[in-house]
């Protein structure tokens, strides 16, 4: 049966902001301008209007946050970590307010807001606090970059905002922050806890806009570095337009990450991987694990038991708790996602699909019979959508995996740990999984290789991409004399 979340915590908050968001500068929000809509990909409803940041608007975050800079790395790690834990307790504290705004935001399930993205923001959080406090030991001679401009995309929104603010403000950088223009309504709710945590002013800064917005924190002299999530396309361009700027730069982009199931997996965790994989989050995920690789000997197997559990998902509504695959972001995702079907099956592919209701959805979808360089096995569909090959031996695998631009994730199935740990050093992949997929932890790297970018978010390098060397340790950063 149907079990409807509470959204009534969200619809009070969105209706208490009736009249539009403004960007948050200074510890404060500023008055709403330039409005857009944000929208609710599954009931096509309009939930906020908010503003569209202008050069202006950059201008003033960057400033405030110049300002904020020295004093905020000249607190001692301890203070700074004693800010991160508040942080924490209050996304905590507010985590039902944030779970449903973001499944309202962006069309993810219920489920996932509120068991994963939430609780992983609060961890997050929890996780750079300590290294607030460990800093000085564990990475000596080093201080903040100065002012991190950080955008960031629409498939795991406040998620996104904590894998990038919470280590640049550990290591006592400030920040300015652009959420995507499709979900930037818990950036938003966030921005109110950093000031009723009494997180001091300037230190955080969210402008929200689209990709003209982001240019302008692109090409903003008062930035010496830049962390951006998002596409390939995107990315590429940033690192053009920052070459030779001096600022530095981490870029997370795209992913055609490998499943490998070895002829000796355990098939139905195997199945279940693959249900963690690709339809985690509609698909909607860098490092999804889009192309299942299997051993032609327990193939047929494989895909009858995969195609018999594709039929017990639910793809619908995700404010309901049963839900398992919800809406896909916005329209022109789901145009893009049917485009790159559409095309998969003209190059002869078979697509075998669950159901969909009308709307913004896409129901789960696998796809066999799909060559190496057809549309499907190459290009990053960001969809429910996930391709079936088969191979004969390891190094046949090794060789399909590696058959790609990218480089983000790789996921492989085996009950013998010795070929996992051998065929997982030869995967070109900045993550691989053994007999589990799509965990993320605070303390461990992730990042990839290639066309999936470059440096490394959580753990240790995550914490060494928000320091320099230690002209900056005194908190005299660039541009603050
Ligand atoms: O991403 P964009 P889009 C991939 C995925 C998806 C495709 C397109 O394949 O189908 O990208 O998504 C900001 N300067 N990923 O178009 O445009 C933008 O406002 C500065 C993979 O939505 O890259 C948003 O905040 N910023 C991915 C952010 O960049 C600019 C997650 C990401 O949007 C900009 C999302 C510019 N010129 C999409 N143009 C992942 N790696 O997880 C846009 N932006």
């Amino acid at each position: 049966g149907v079990a409807p979340e509470d959204d009534s915590h969200a619809r009070a908050w969105l209706d208490a902001h009736k009249d539009g968001f403004g960007h948050f500068i200074n510890g404060e929000m500023t008055r709403p301008a330039h409005l857009f809509e944000v929208r609710d990909p599954a009931r096509d409803t309009v939930l906020a209007r908010v503003s569209q940041g202008q050069t202006a608007d950059v201008d003033a975050a960057v400033a405030a946050a110049r300002k904020a800079q020295p004093d905020w790395a000249k607190l001692s790690g301890h203070q700074r970590a004693k800010h991160l834990y508040a942080l924490a307790r209050h996304v905590q504290q507010h985590a039902r307010l944030l779970a449903v705004l973001e499944t309202l935001d962006s069309g993810k399930p219920i489920r996932e807001s509120r068991d994963i993205d939430i609780p992983l923001v609060a961890r997050h959080f929890y996780h750079h606090a300590g290294w607030a406090e460990i800093l000085e030991d564990e990475l000596p001679g080093q201080g903040p970059q100065g002012v991190c401009g950080q955008i960031i995309p629409w498939n795991f929104p406040l998620l996104m905002l904590a894998w990038k603010v919470a280590p640049a403000l550990a290591a006592g950088n400030t920040v300015v922050l652009k959420p995507a223009e499709y979900t930037p309504l818990t950036a938003l709710a966030f921005a109110e806890i950093a000031a009723e945590c009494g997180l001091p002013k300037g230190v955080l800064n969210i402008v929200t806009g689209d990709g003209e917005t982001g240019g302008a924190i692109v090409g903003h002299e008062g930035i010496d570095k830049l962390a951006f999530t998002g596409s390939t396309e995107v990315g590429r361009l940033i690192r053009e337009r920052t070459a030779g700027s001096g600022k530095a730069l981490t870029l997370e982009l795209g992913g055609k990450s490998p499943f490998i199931v070895f002829d000796d997996a355990d098939l139905d965790a195997a199945v279940e991987g693959v249900v963690d994989a690709i339809w985690f989050n509609q698909g909607q995920v860098c490092c999804a694990g889009s192309r299942i690789l299997v051993a032609e000997s327990v193939a047929a197997r494989f895909e009858t038991l995969l195609r018999a559990r594709m039929t017990t998902l639910r793809t619908g509504d995700p404010m309901d708790k049963s839900t398992d695959i919800g809406a896909i972001v916005h329209p022109s995702q789901l145009a893009r996602i049917r485009d790159l079907v559409a095309r998969g099956a003209a190059q002869g592919a078979t697509l075998h699909q669950g159901e969909a209701p009308q709307g913004c959805f896409f129901p789960p979808t696998l796809a066999t019979d799909v060559a190496p360089a057809s549309i499907l096995s190459t290009e990053e569909i960001f969809g429910p959508v996930v391709t079936l090959t088969t191979f004969r031996t390891p190094s046949d695998a090794v060789a399909l995996a590696n058959n790609t631009r990218y480089g983000l994730a790789a996921s492989l199935w085996s009950e013998n740990i010795n070929l996992c740990l051998d065929i997982g050093a030869q995967v070109k992949a900045g993550i691989v999984w053994i007999n589990c997929t799509n965990i993320f932890d605070a303390g461990a790297g992730f990042g990839g290789y290639r066309e999936s970018g470059f440096g490394r978010e959580g753990g240790r390098e995550g914490m060494r991409a928000y320091l320099r060397p230690s002209d900056a340790a005194s908190g005299k950063a660039k541009g603050s004399e």
